[in-house]
């Protein structure tokens, strides 16, 4: 028996994987259908995925060429399926001439004509594009608006004060404008995506909550961090019960501000520490120890008293059963790491931990120490934007900040704002 195997992410099945299919399987007696997962194409800079693996297998599954089916997950693994399986030939699409040319050490290699006026890409483009606006300036802003470009179905559309023109609208305006700023955009039928703090209080939240659900709109919270691969792995791998029981959630995040200290006149347009790294530093300490600390006390240096501006703030949470600190500066600096301390080991994250592509998991006896490595692309600006255009194309809300996260956020902003901390 003959056996062929081929690879692909059949995203939105098309005549074109069809007919690749077609000619695949009579190449022998019996074909293996590789899919890729989201992890493995996101690695390999495919983010534009449509469909989900499921629906991407189902899809082959219903063409009734393949005989079996598997998930293509890592770099290498062709040769482990070829040798698992017994392949005897691997085939593919023509687009990939002489890129799988070292599998011949293991089989017969068959590139077939890629069918030409056809593409996943090109299905996915004649979708009209989500045209999204941006309100704010600054380094942020513009990150944002280049990483667009890697988002199919996306496009970056200037706007006015009145937003006319966009269905949607990305907003980095200063702090204490965002409120103002997300407010006005729902209340003219715009989804919104709005760098994080969005509100200075709880009852802001959810006005705009309110507000975003009686329009029926989108209205996200951006805290890149969210979206980096690594990050949501750790997630994973800290709740997973790898390191025991969660004691203790230590995150760390600054940025010198340049002449911050020397000139402080410009410091009303700059985002104080809490403002520019709370959020982010919080983001662990919520979604892995819940949102419902039983106490909050927040440390702050507080530089200009009138601006309640602040230049190193440390926030301690206690919890049931562990607890946490955020620290955060735009006024001093300290390694930017994330720890989580375990019962039985601890997860380790260097600096700069809110946007690293790596995590060690570590023990007693490094012998068990494993490290972790994941791609980043645009500092997961990017798949932030796809969930984003995702959310609105779905109608689901956001899977990767949940509500109570943004509500937990809101409250210490709160308590920032009333002044409730200790000064040092
Ligand atoms: N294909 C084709 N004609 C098209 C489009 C795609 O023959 N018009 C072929 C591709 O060459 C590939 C298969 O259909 O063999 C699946 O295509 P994709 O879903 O685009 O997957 P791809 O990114 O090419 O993945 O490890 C993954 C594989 O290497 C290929």
């Amino acid at each position: 028996m003959v056996k062929v195997i081929t690879y692909g992410t059949f995203d939105l099945l098309h005549y074109g994987h069809i007919r690749l299919l077609e000619r695949a399987k009579v190449l022998g007696d019996y074909l293996i259908v590789g899919i890729t997962s989201e992890d493995y194409d996101k690695s390999r800079g495919k983010i534009n995925n449509q469909q989900s693996l499921m629906e991407r297998i189902a899809g082959v599954k219903a063409t009734g060429l393949a005989d079996e089916i598997i998930v293509e997950e890592y770099e290498g693994q062709k040769i482990d399926d070829i040798r698992r399986y017994g392949a005897d030939i691997f085939t593919v699409g023509s687009d990939w001439e002489g890129k799988f040319d070292y599998l011949n050490d293991y089989c017969k290699v068959v590139y077939l004509p890629r069918t030409e006026g056809i593409s996943s890409s090109d299905i996915r483009a004649e979708k009209r594009k989500l045209a999204l606006g941006t309100i704010g300036a600054g380094i942020i802003c513009d990150k944002f608006i280049r990483e667009m470009n890697y988002v199919n179905g996306v496009q970056h559309v200037e706007c006015g004060h009145d937003l006319e023109g966009v269905d949607a609208v990305y907003i980095a305006t200063h702090p204490s404008k965002r409120y103002d700023d997300v407010y006005r955009a729902l209340s003219k039928g715009k989804h919104v995506i709005c760098e994080s703090p969005i509100a200075l209080s709880l009852e802001q939240f959810e006005t705009l909550k309110n507000l975003a659900n009686q329009k029926g709109l989108v209205f996200e919270e951006a805290i890149k961090t969210a979206y980096a691969n690594a990050y949501s792995r750790l997630l994973v791998v800290a709740k997973s019960g790898r390191i025991g029981d969660i004691i203790s959630v230590d995150a760390t995040c600054t940025s010198l501000a340049g002449r911050l200290g020397e000139d402080s006149s410009d410091l009303e347009i700059r985002q104080n520490s809490i403002c520019a790294w709370g959020p982010t530093a919080m983001l662990p300490i919520f979604q892995l120890l819940g949102v419902k600390p039983k106490s909050t006390t927040i440390m702050t240096k507080i530089i200009d008293e009138k601006l309640n501006y602040d230049g190193y703030t440390k926030i301690d949470f206690v919890f049931d059963k562990a607890v946490a600190s955020a620290r955060m500066a735009k006024a001093a600096k300290a390694e930017g790491e994330l720890i989580i301390t375990g019962t039985k080991g601890y997860i380790y994250v260097p600096a700069p931990w809110w946007k690293t592509d790596y995590f060690e998991v570590r023990f007693e006896d490094a012998v068990d120490n494993k490290r972790y490595f994941y791609q980043l692309d645009g500092e997961g600006i990017r798949y932030e934007i796809v969930a984003f255009s995702k959310a609105i194309e779905s109608g689901r809300g956001n899977v990767y900040i949940e509500e109570k996260i943004s509500r937990a956020i809101a409250k210490v902003m709160e308590q920032f704002d009333k002044k409730d901390y200790v000064r040092i």
